[in-house]
């Protein structure tokens, strides 16, 4: 193998990146039964930076029957909650232990800078591995006093179990690869679930190393197993697999849709957690200088490539002008480059297809009628770089408004008053999260109450925490992550009846 290696890498990943990249199924490295491998870029180059087993449905098929055997007969199975605990927690030890490497490579396979992905999407995977351990050992049921109006003189002692609901499919995006995958691995370890992951095509390095590190930790072989590859195959090999019990999958809704259909086969459980057009809205009595810098970062974190991005910016009359030009001024002074560079504050998108995508919807936008206030266009350099953008006097009907970018790009508009808004941040087939910005505490709980999301952040935006469920309205998905919420995704409930 052969990978000319992009000149941003840092030289500590390099023997990382030049040990073949294979697939990881029943506790062995393996390569794809087809041989094939497929190339993995640094956006911020668009230079191969390695090469990846390419898992299709034969892949999937063994990973299955790793996943089947340490489920159906053990070990994990029959492993203490306890001892399942301490493992779990173990990962978390070991993915802080190897924070500054896990950062490194999500920066060179995303994009991101690396202080963010050091200081946001390595520690909230760690944490959410800490926070799992914990539920491990409280999954419980209930005693149930039973009332049988048939059987006035029989007594009974009833109780549910909560069980693990068994093989799951994991099918995740390219956006915080890392996290993502801890968000689906916490709960389904924490059950007693076993796995096969499949990560995002554009990204998958990160999800190696911590299959690597998962090993170290001791999870027994065949738990989790890890094929990498393309939707199209792999994914969809997972969604119609008769042997996985469950398959939760965060991505676009488009494809969202179509692995229920291919869960309906054999009834699958589905998890959902998909798209997002939020609204974010400033009432003229926010703290202004908050509100703004809030509402800059609620689009531009992660290059806007968040499903709860804050991309449908409601500004009250009277405050329009102001806010509009306080986000524009910070989107001008941003400095946009290569992650590893330590002033860089936005990196690249994350692929060619995507840089695509998001200057599309730049050129409809302004060809619909919305100007520019700042950005507005791609960076003349190699790799996939577009400026900050904010897009004023935007319009309802607009791509611009109603679909999801995912990338540095904020449509704004005005609104009149409190009667309005509730509508019109609603006007969207998703519901994943709202901003509201206001001093007034009741206008704020009005509005929590009368919008259709599944998060409502009130003076702050991308508040993440392993405790607080996540997850989307309308066709923003089903389920919830984190949380103990997550947990009742992995689990079923059995209820037992004994005639005393
Ligand atoms: O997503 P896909 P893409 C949105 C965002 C973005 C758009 C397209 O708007 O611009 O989706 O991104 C796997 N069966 N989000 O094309 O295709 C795929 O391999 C099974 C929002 O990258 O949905 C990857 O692992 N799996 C989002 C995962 O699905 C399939 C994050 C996501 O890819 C499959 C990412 C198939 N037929 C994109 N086709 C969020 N909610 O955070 C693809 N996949």
């Amino acid at each position: 193998m052969s990978t000319s290696v992009s000149s941003s890498v840092p030289e500590s990943l390099q023997s990382f990146l030049s040990a073949p990249k294979k697939l990881l199924i029943d506790g062995q490295w393996v390569a794809a039964g087809s041989g094939k491998t497929f190339d993995v870029y640094d956006p911020a180059t668009d230079q191969v930076i390695a090469q990846v087993a390419e898992g299709e449905s034969a892949d999937v098929d063994l990973a299955v029957s790793a996943a089947r055997k340490a489920f159906d007969d053990g070990p994990w199975s029959k492993m203490t909650a306890s001892d399942r605990s301490r493992l779990i927690w173990k990962v978390g030890e070991l993915i802080e232990e190897h924070a500054v490497e896990l950062a490194q490579l999500e920066t060179l396979d995303n994009g991101k800078p690396f202080s963010i992905a050091k200081a946001a999407d390595v520690a909230l995977a760690a944490d959410m591995f800490r926070y799992m351990a914990g539920w491990a050992t409280k999954i419980e049921g209930n005693t149930i006093p039973l009332n049988v109006p048939y059987a006035p003189d029989q007594e009974f002692h009833a109780f549910t179990l909560k069980e693990p609901i068994g093989v799951v499919g994991q099918i995740i995006p390219w956006n915080f690869p890392l996290l993502m995958a801890a968000w689906k691995l916490g709960p389904a370890l924490a059950t007693g679930c076993t796995i096969i992951l499949k990560p995002a095509e554009q990204t998958p390095l990160s999800a190696i190393r911590l299959g690597e590190l998962l090993q170290e930790a001791g999870i027994p072989d065949g738990v989790v197993n890890i094929i990498t590859g393309f939707g199209e195959t792999a994914g969809a090999a997972i969604a119609s697999h008769e042997k996985i019990d469950k398959v939760a999958f965060t991505g676009s809704t488009e494809v969202g849709k179509l692995i229920i259909n291919s869960a309906a086969g054999n009834l699958k459980k589905v998890t959902l957690e998909l798209g997002g057009k939020s609204p974010n809205v400033v009432y003229d009595d926010a703290d202004l200088d908050l509100a703004i810098a809030g509402a800059a970062d609620a689009i531009f974190f992660n290059q806007g490539q968040v499903c709860s991005a804050g991309s449908r910016l409601f500004i009250q009359k009277g405050i329009y002008d102001d806010v509009v030009a306080g986000v524009s001024e910070i989107a001008k002074n941003l400095k946009v480059g290569n992650g590893f560079h330590e002033s860089t504050q936005m990196g690249p998108l994350v692929s060619r297809e995507q840089f695509q995508r998001v200057t599309g919807y730049l050129k409809a936008g302004l060809e619909a009628g919305a100007e520019v206030s700042a950005g507005g266009a791609s960076l003349d350099r190699p790799g996939y770089f577009v400026q900050p953008t904010v897009l004023k006097n935007a319009t309802a009907e607009m791509s611009v408004v109603r679909e999801e970018i995912f990338g540095p790009v904020v449509a704004a508009m005005s609104f009149e008053n409190d009667s309005e808004i509730a509508c019109r941040a609603n006007e969207s087939a998703y519901g994943l999260a709202a901003g509201i910005w206001t001093r007034d505490i009741s206008k704020a709980h009005r509005l929590a109450k009368a919008v259709k999301a599944g998060t409502v952040w009130i003076n702050c935006y991308s508040i993440f925490d392993a405790a607080l469920p996540f997850g989307g309205y309308k066709q923003s998905g089903w389920g919830r992550e984190m949380g103990h919420a997550s947990l009742e995704n992995y689990l079923q409930t059995k209820s037992v009846c004994i005639q005393i």
